[in-house]
């Protein structure tokens, strides 16, 4: 297992020094954010991130995302040139050293919230999702912050447009297709893909989501069933939905597991959710029980703290400030480093 820490790059307000400082993480998880979906990355770019990583004493083997063009997810005939703008942005990541690239295959939208600044009792601020909230949100003007998007509010129009009639069926085909198009070239560079898992995990606006729960991995893995075609276990997209049982999918996924996002939700009602500290007391997401499945099953990947909360007064991109991750990553390392040592 490695721990890493998500940078957002020079743009991001948290300097690679003060992660470094987190004892136990030894790498950053980043991306070229400048350059639009779709296009070809540029490998001194990658490397650019990687010299500013090594000066800071922290390495750069996982990349969060290489996103995927919506040509391809519509299975438009212009996906052929944007599957080939992808696989060799896998290359360029292979030869900067990339070892894991996590995307996801969400129709236009990334993670959605409905509350970026939840108040809790004690002080701190976190992400919630309230499901008639977001039934009430408009999706054509709709942005969060940290998402890989590259189209202005006229452009999502059409976009949403585009997707009217698409089914579960032949969103799924799509992401088939281009999963054997592209593991060729991971298994030939060494890279695994992770694919995160849709977060809600149910369909939103009436697009479909196709990577949302444990029959949907299943179906993943028999259609490319190489190891490289691997997933992020994000606990809380897929906690989120009451269905999935983490500890479960743990244990059976741990070694397609090449990238874990671990992280705290507290359940309001059927569906709703506010996140939380990552400790295993603080939500309904049994984290504890998650380490020691992924341990026992052989997981061998790269770890991060995902979304924590506002504390001690920062105010920084809604889930991803300092404190909170940082008490996040001590306290999965924590976990780790006893379960590995009880299993010994
Ligand atoms: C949210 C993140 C997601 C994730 C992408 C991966 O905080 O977990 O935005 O990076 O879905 O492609």
């Amino acid at each position: 297992m490695k721990m890493t820490f998500r940078w957002y790059g020079e743009k991001d307000c948290i300097p690679l020094s003060y992660i470094r400082q987190i004892q136990g993480v030894s790498g950053v998880v980043t991306a070229v954010y400048d350059t639009p979906v779709g296009e070809e990355w540029k490998l001194d770019d990658l490397l650019r991130l990687k010299r500013l990583a090594a000066d800071a004493g922290l390495e750069t083997e996982v990349i969060e995302s290489v996103p995927v063009h919506e040509d391809i997810k519509l299975g438009k005939p212009s996906r052929v040139g944007y599957t080939e703008a992808y696989k060799r942005n896998i290359e360029t990541c292979a030869a900067a050293g990339v070892k894991c690239i996590c995307y996801n295959f969400m129709p236009v939208f990334d993670w959605l919230r409905t509350d970026l600044k939840f108040m809790h009792e004690d002080g701190a601020n976190s992400l919630r999702y309230d499901h008639a909230a977001l039934t009430a949100l408009d999706p054509n003007d709709l942005h969060l912050p940290g998402w890989d998007e590259s189209y202005s509010p006229g452009q999502l129009g059409a976009l949403l447009a585009e997707y009217k009639g698409m089914t579960h069926e032949r969103l799924f085909e799509n992401l088939v297709w281009f999963l054997k198009e592209i593991i060729p070239v991971c298994e030939r560079t060494g890279v695994n893909m992770a694919i995160h898992p849709d977060d809600p995990p149910w369909d939103v606006f009436g697009l479909p989501r196709v990577v949302s729960r444990e029959e949907d991995f299943d179906r993943i893995f028999a259609a490319v069933p190489s190891e490289r075609n691997g997933m992020t276990f994000c606990t809380g997209s897929l906690g989120a939905g009451r269905f999935n049982d983490l500890v479960h999918m743990a244990e059976k996924y741990a070694k397609r597991i090449h990238f874990a996002h671990l992280r705290q939700l507290r359940y309001e009602g059927d569906v709703d959710f506010y996140e939380n500290g990552h400790q295993t007391a603080c939500g309904d997401v049994d984290v504890f029980g998650i380490v020691r499945a992924l341990v026992r099953n052989g997981f061998d990947g790269y770890v991060r703290p995902d979304h924590g909360r506002n504390v001690w007064g920062e105010d920084a991109k809604p889930g991803y400030g300092l404190y909170d991750r940082a008490m996040g990553a001590c306290y999965l390392t924590g976990l780790f480093e006893a379960v590995e040592k009880e299993e010994k």
